[in-house]
């Protein structure tokens, strides 16, 4: 694991800097928007998303500079949906990554703006040149478009809304935290294999890996809300008891939630058996994304 924290670490400082170079500085205007977009993006979070685009890319020994400007743009739409989610309209959060939410520094109408900004940023950085030739950024974003929009994030996150003090089944659970989370994550992976030319074989692989450690990750996510620690999360725990939120904690309660998680993660890692030792990182990722206390 030892390893693996310091790639984390070290990718982290990689994206981060993308990210600040690519971000819009504050200037004119519309500078509120400009410095809320880099609040939001910058100085926090795991960097999970985007290191498994620069890995799963290493993979094929796929250009560096596309990696990681894929990798700075999932980390844009990730950084969105936390903003939106975070909103008084959703989870009304008043911490994340350890700092106030942004509608809380700043006000909702720029939360709101600032979302759909690095939303939108996503795509372009996507689209233009410097990420690749034609055909690689048409399938990155189409499979963006696919896994962020009413078919995977937002979806997902449209159920969610919808199921708060209900009793739905494990299988509409399931398929609600496939779309909100494992979705986005899936794409992350699958953008190395893109991006790296890979062939249909591995690229299936890196799918289903990355679809298996994105459920996992949302289990793991649920059990931290039920007995993790706010101050190590830096976000509220507890919420969703509070708003009667299912989960698969509250479907299949704590033992069986962690089994289900395990055996996600043991997916997961078989997923990579055609890479040998050169996935031992990605191995270690999905161990990670149960082992987590934040
Ligand atoms: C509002 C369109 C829209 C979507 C919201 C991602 C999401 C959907 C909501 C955030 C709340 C939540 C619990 C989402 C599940 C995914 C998840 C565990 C997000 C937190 O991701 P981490 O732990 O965060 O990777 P860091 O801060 O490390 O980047």
């Amino acid at each position: 694991m030892a390893d693996f924290e310091s790639a984390l670490a070290n990718n982290a400082r990689v994206i981060e800097s993308k990210l600040d170079a690519l971000l819009p500085k504050a200037d004119g205007a519309e500078s509120k928007l400009l410095e809320a977009m880099r609040y939001a993006a910058l100085g926090g979070g795991k960097r999970l998303r985007g290191f498994l685009t620069l890995e799963t890319g290493a993979l094929f020994g796929a250009d560096h500079d596309s990696l990681t400007r894929v990798a700075a743009a999932v980390e844009c739409v990730h950084a969105y949906s936390l903003v939106h989610d975070d909103l008084p309209a959703m989870d009304d959060d008043d911490m994340r990554r350890g700092k106030p939410t942004l509608h809380k520094a700043f006000d909702e109408a720029t939360a709101i703006l600032a979302g759909d900004a690095l939303l939108t940023l996503a795509f372009g950085l996507l689209a233009a040149p410097e990420t690749g030739d034609v055909a690689v950024r048409a399938e990155l974003v189409a499979k963006l478009a696919q896994a962020a929009g009413h078919a995977g994030m937002v979806g997902g996150q449209a159920m969610d809304l919808a199921f708060e003090g209900q009793f739905p089944e494990l299988e509409d659970v399931s398929r609600l935290q496939r779309m909100k989370t494992a979705d986005l994550i899936q794409f992350s992976c699958e953008a190395g294999a893109i991006i790296g030319n890979a062939s249909d074989a591995q690229h299936t692989a890196l799918a289903n890996y990355g679809r298996c450690l994105g459920r996992a990750f949302q289990i793991a996510d649920d059990l931290l809300d039920a007995e993790g620690d706010a101050g190590e999360m830096g976000k509220a725990a507890r919420k969703d008891t509070a708003v009667q939120k299912p989960t698969m904690v509250s479907v299949l309660g704590l033992d069986r939630a962690r089994a289900q998680a395990k055996t996600l993660c043991e997916q997961a890692v078989r997923h990579l058996d055609l890479f040998g030792e050169k996935a031992d990182l990605l191995k270690q990722a999905a161990e990670f994304a149960i082992a987590r206390r934040a």
